[in-house]
């Protein structure tokens, strides 16, 4: 009998679209996303997709100073993957969000596949107060804001990429993001098996319906064959469900307060790895096995 394709756990531990106001587990400082990054390896992220915060203010930021105090704790501690961020933060310059990945080079980071409304406003009508102006700000703004990714970001990260040996999470937001990553594979701006992050339920994105997830996997297995690994994230109380459906399609899954701050309905989670323990349950559950680190990495074709 042939064996079972394993499934990867990707967890994004902090993110920049949720605050802190919203959640007091949110890891902040550099030690509080290293502790969570441990943690999550531990619980069986063999990724884990890394964002930056201020240390005082909670706000993102993509200073490779802020990204040094947590890269070496996690590098001594765990084998996982480690995947940074070039979308930062949607109300960051492109110029800025590419820091992270220029300084460090890192085997794997994320990159977003076109431009789009990124709607967090509605989260203003759930929370009473926040601790910092720039909290209703970031919340307020995005009622006019694109996330921009234009053809030429995209091909501009890409070449950084290839010259630096880094491969990419790709993020589809959208059906039309599978197109433009098939289209940039034609024209050889990056090449080898894919990784696609398909993204469920952002307010500008596809929604999170059972039938969008279907759409999305149809519509990859014909642009890419065998060319590519499929992974979900799905957005607040859609997380689990999606990696549920994900996982039972042979696709792989991501977690994390990044994506959703509940455990289950009403209830925060209390930890990533509280994410992971979850989702690992699962997957178990449906008799499938975890990748290890150096197993995602092998599937990824990544430099190690
Ligand atoms: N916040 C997510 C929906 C990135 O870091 O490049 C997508 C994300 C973007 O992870
Ligand atoms: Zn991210």
């Amino acid at each position: 009998m042939a064996s079972q394709r394993k499934v990867i756990i990707t967890c994004a531990l902090t993110g920049a679209i949720h605050t802190p106001s919203m959640s007091p587990h949110l890891p902040v400082t550099p030690e509080e996303i290293a502790e969570e990054g441990i943690a999550a390896a531990e619980a069986g992220a063999a990724i884990l997709h890394l964002h930056a915060r201020d240390p005082h203010s909670g706000k993102p930021t993509q200073d490779p100073a802020v990204f040094e105090r947590i890269l070496p704790r996690l590098k001594s501690a765990t084998d996982a993957v480690v995947n940074l961020t070039t979308g930062g933060s949607p109300h960051m310059s492109v110029e800025e969000r590419m820091r992270p990945a220029i300084e460090f080079k890192p085997e794997l980071a994320s990159l977003n596949m076109g431009s789009i409304n990124f709607g967090l406003f509605p989260m203003l009508k759930r929370y009473d107060s926040f601790q910092h102006e720039w909290e209703v700000e970031h919340l307020e703004k995005s009622r006019d804001l694109v996330f921009r990714n234009t053809f030429a970001d995209i091909e501009k990260t890409m070449t950084l990429g290839a010259e630096s040996g880094t491969r990419f999470e790709c993020e589809c937001y959208d059906i039309g993001h599978l197109y433009n990553l098939r289209h940039l594979m034609d024209r050889g701006f990056i090449d080898g098996r894919v990784f696609v992050q398909s993204v469920f339920g952002i307010l500008g994105g596809i929604g999170p319906h059972a039938e969008d997830v279907l759409h999305m996997r149809r519509t990859a297995d014909r642009l890419f064959g065998d060319d590519y690994e499929w992974s979900v994230l799905g957005a607040g109380s859609h997380q689990m469900r999606i990696a549920a459906q994900s996982a039972a399609m042979g696709g792989h899954v991501r977690v994390g307060l990044e994506d959703s701050l509940w455990l289950a309905p009403g209830k925060l989670a209390e930890s990533n790895a509280s994410q992971v323990a979850k989702v690992r349950k699962i997957l178990e559950g449906l008799s499938l096995q975890i990748a290890t680190p150096d197993e995602a990495r092998e599937m990824l074709q990544l430099k190690g």
